[in-house]
């Protein structure tokens, strides 16, 4: 039985599980809700997410922002810096120990690399620099900072990072658990994603405004933009009712230039609908395009190629901002010099591409028109499941199929909806499996599959699927036969 509603959490019940989560760890005794409130009320306009924001979205521009965490303090300050050089916006990646509260992991892992001299984790670990280190750390970048994560239960991560002077925050119940988890359950991660949303409307209740951003490419594996579309809007909604004001929803570039464009565009535009359409009015909503993130091409020059097609989706379809890729990609976390590179080579493209608009072309209202009538589809009928609470619909979603995303490790999501790319490269759908789509937007990806089949002489198949999970890599967009 679902024992959670989408409902903005009693304060009593916040105030009391707010006690316990600062236990968990000894740094959490370091945070102070009134201190941290006066402290994010200090932060310098032109070091607040929300304000940059909101400035680049008026003016039609797309900002550029990448990853970067390692181990150390000073460590992590000095590639923030180096990073500000290009970089609009700051990133903290936070390590996988810190993702999965393994607090004394973590220590260990930051006494090794005091020992080794490098960074040993593949993040900076927050919880464990506590209050008074990221405090060091959001004083001494000069862009606004955000958290960027992969946790499933991330409340006292956010209690101290908020309370030290982040003015945004990556993360969703939905987005930070299936794609990331194996075995934890959907109800649990949906409730501490609403203390997570709870405490940032806490403090937009005292006047500070926290960026919010649900993790838009999930897998990264080809998902389609209505199963993306569908889980930002969802985590959107849950997270306005917890007095949450600025939201950026996400999409992972998928390499078709229409497909993309329309994507993003269609992504503004529903947001707005199923937001008003649930009552809400007063918020701040931007998007951001990730760089593809499926598999990269080792070569460094080839990579450079597959960073600049999505910073031109991102660009032409207006993007708030976009993250970005490095060429380092396909072998791990990249140095300061590569991270640099991948960002210089956005730099070039946002910058030529921000006097062009992008033509309205025919191809790109059609597939905003499929890509709305499939989300609408989809969240009409995790309503229906939730008797219209949205957090017991995607419970029951989830266990049903009805949501399902491709290539998730975790055992509570159904894995049977079936990409593949058409013969342009769009992603379409092999397979419904028991995601509800209408019988004439099926057909038409049927259409086009086929006559990608037909073109390369075989059956649509899985193994068509595996061709185009290696594709990119490989140096093509679709994965033909050779
Ligand atoms: C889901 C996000 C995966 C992407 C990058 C990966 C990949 C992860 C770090 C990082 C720079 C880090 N990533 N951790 N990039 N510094 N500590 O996130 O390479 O592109």
């Amino acid at each position: 039985m679902v024992t959670i509603q989408n409902k903005k959490l009693d304060l009593d019940v916040f105030l009391a599980e707010q006690k316990q989560v600062r236990t968990t760890w000894h740094t959490g005794a370091q945070v102070d809700f009134e201190e941290g409130v006066a402290f994010q009320k200090s932060i310098p306009e032109h070091k607040h997410f929300s304000k940059a924001l909101g400035k680049a979205d008026k003016a039609g521009i797309t900002l550029i922002q990448p990853r970067a965490g390692v181990a150390l303090l000073n460590e992590h300050i000095a590639l923030l810096q180096g990073l500000s050089e290009v970089a609009d916006l700051l990133p903290t990646t936070i390590d996988a120990y810190t993702r999965q509260n393994l607090y004394t992991e973590c220590q260990k892992g930051i006494d090794r690399s005091l020992e080794a001299g490098r960074s040993l984790l593949n993040g900076f670990p927050a919880v464990n620099w506590g209050l008074e280190g990221c405090r060091t750390l959001a004083q001494a970048v000069d862009k606004p900072l955000q958290v960027r994560h992969g946790t499933p239960d991330a409340r006292l991560l956010t209690e101290i990072t908020l309370a030290a002077g982040f003015t945004s925050y990556e993360g969703g119940g939905i987005s930070y658990n299936i794609p990331y988890a194996k075995k934890i359950g959907l109800e649990a991660t949906i409730r501490h994603w609403q203390y997570a949303d709870r405490l940032v409307g806490m403090y937009e209740e005292r006047g500070v405004r926290i960026n919010r951003e649900p993790f838009g490419p999930l897998t990264g594996s080809l998902v389609p933009p209505f199963i993306s579309h569908s889980v930002a809007i969802i985590e959107g909604l849950l997270a306005l009712e917890q007095g949450v004001k600025c939201l950026t929803l996400g999409y992972g570039q998928l390499g078709n230039l229409v497909q993309d464009v329309a994507a993003i565009e269609s992504l503004r535009e529903l947001a707005h609908e199923f937001f008003q359409g649930a009552g809400f009015k007063d918020y701040q909503l931007t998007t951001v395009l990730h760089q593809w993130m499926g598999g990269f091409p080792e070569d460094e020059s080839k990579a450079f190629g597959v960073i600049a097609w999505g910073t031109a989706v991102a660009a032409m379809s207006k993007a708030t901002k976009v993250i970005v890729k490095t060429p380092h990609e396909a072998s791990g976390i990249p140095t300061m010099e590569a991270n640099l590179q991948g960002l210089r080579c956005t730099r070039q493209m946002v910058n030529m591409l921000q006097d062009q608009t992008c033509v309205p072309l025919d191809a790109v209202q059609l597939e905003k028109e499929i890509i709305k009538t499939e989300v609408r589809t989809v969240l009409a009928k995790v309503f229906e499941l939730g008797d219209g609470d949205i957090a017991v619909g995607t419970i029951r979603a989830f266990e049903a199929g009805v949501l399902d995303i491709p290539f998730a490790p975790s055992i509570h999501n159904a894995g049977k909806l079936m990409p593949v790319r058409d013969a342009n490269g769009a992603v379409r759908i092999l397979d419904k499996a028991k995601v509800p789509m209408t019988a004439e937007v099926f057909n038409h990806h049927k259409d086009l599959i086929n006559r990608r089949g037909k073109s390369e002489g075989r059956e649509p198949s899985y193994q068509m699927l595996i061709d185009d999970i290696y594709a990119v890599g490989k140096g093509c967009l679709v994965g033909r036969p050779r």
